[in-house]
């Protein structure tokens, strides 16, 4: 019996309070209104971001569903929506993409809007809030138009979720912020899931050597599968990391990225790279309201310093091109895969990113 124009009774992780476990809950998921498309879940990642909402440290109103990395099927679209149909597979957008307004317009940027749903969601009689214009923490969920991809109807769903969230952030900083060349010199701080898919967009565009620097060791391997030629430790070193990266490149990379989300990574990124014309990419999401203070020299003798959400790319009409570049294996997802778990054992997904055990888990529905 179709579902469509019907409210839908389905199991989401519903976060009540900061700092306490999801609870999986029965929850009611209204159908979508003119231009909104609801999605039957498949799979979704965890990232960071998820976390930092549980900690507090990313300010949201509670109590809400997170998720915002993951990959589903179109259960119905509400009316006037013409880009997705019944059937579809999709991948959710964080970064929205309306194509109209002056950001989406403009050739090099990609939007970052905050839609507000209010009502989509109701658990035990209270409304709850949606997440990122995303919410895969759930069964269902209802999204706008400008915020849902349809890709390949061959992709596997349990992959490409990645492509939702930090396989993109990571890859196309490489290859679309910093714009990496043939032959060049890389430095990444930071072997998260979305450091090593930096290192994945870096290999991509040709660099010679790709540095890796992480003060837990254990993560060299992975990266060096993944295309690094140099691992660091900067807690083997007296001197700062700066200088020892300035020393093994001859005097400052050519790119430098920071994906661990710290103040003193950034400037040391910012550092390392060459006076004259080194460019450094900001990708990790600083602490809330902290400044950095710096001698503007750095950027005056040639030093480009920028960042970007989501690697910089247009949401809605990227996302279906690197869900077909993964099926042509122009880049692996496999290695940030580190566990799969069913949804129910979301919690058990967070534990292992907190412990460092994972890199990416994999949730199940
Ligand atoms: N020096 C070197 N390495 C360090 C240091 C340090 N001082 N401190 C920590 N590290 C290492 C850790 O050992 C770890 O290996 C790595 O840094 C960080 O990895 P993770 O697993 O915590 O993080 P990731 O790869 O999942 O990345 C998350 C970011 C930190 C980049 C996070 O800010 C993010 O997801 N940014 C994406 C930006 C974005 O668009 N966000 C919006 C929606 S997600
Ligand atoms: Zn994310």
């Amino acid at each position: 019996m179709s579902t469509a124009g019907k409210v839908i009774k389905c199991k989401a992780a519903v976060l009540w309070e900061l700092k306490k476990p999801f609870s999986i809950e029965e929850v009611e998921v209204a159908p979508p209104k003119a231009h909104e498309v609801r999605i039957k879940m498949v799979a979704t990642g965890i990232c960071r971001s998820d976390d930092h909402v549980v900690n507090g440290f990313l300010v949201t109103r509670l109590p809400v569903i997170l998720g915002h990395e993951a990959a589903g099927i179109v259960e119905s679209v509400g009316e006037g929506v013409t880009t997705v149909r019944p059937g579809d597979k999709v991948i959710p957008l964080f970064v929205p993409q309306c194509g109209k307004c002056n950001i989406c317009k403009h050739p090099e940027a990609n939007l970052f809007m905050r839609l507000s749903y209010t009502l989509l969601f109701t658990c035990r009689g209270k409304p709850i809030r949606h997440f990122l214009g995303t919410s895969t923490f759930s069964q269902y969920t209802v999204v706008d138009e400008m915020s849902v991809a349809k890709i390949h109807a061959d992709s596997p769903l349990e992959k490409v979720c990645l492509i939702g969230c930090g396989f993109s952030t990571g890859y196309g900083s490489a290859v679309k912020v910093a714009k990496v060349t043939q032959g060049s010199t890389c430095a990444v701080f930071g072997l998260g899931g979305v450091g090593l898919s930096v290192i994945m967009g870096c290999k991509a565009a040709g660099a010679a050597r790709i540095i890796a620097v992480d003060i837990n060791k254990d993560k060299f391997a992975r990266a060096k599968q993944v295309g690094a030629t140099e691992c660091i430790n900067p807690q083997d070193y007296e001197k700062p990391i700066e200088e020892v990266l300035r020393e093994v490149s001859g005097g400052g990379v050519d790119f430098s990225f920071e994906v661990i989300g710290r103040l003193d990574t950034m400037m040391s990124a910012l550092l390392c790279c060459q006076e004259a014309y080194g460019v450094s990419i900001i990708v990790g999401v600083p602490p809330n309201a902290q400044n950095i203070s710096m001698n503007p020299m750095l950027l005056l003798t040639g030093r480009t310093w920028k960042g970007a959400v989501f690697g910089g790319f247009k949401s809605k009409e990227s996302v279906p091109k690197l869900v077909t570049d993964f099926m042509a294996k122009k880049f692996p997802l496999d290695q940030l895969i580190t566990h799969v778990l069913p949804f129910e054992k979301i919690n058990e997904g967070f534990d292992l990113l907190r412990s460092g055990k994972s890199v990416r888990t994999i949730l199940t529905f």
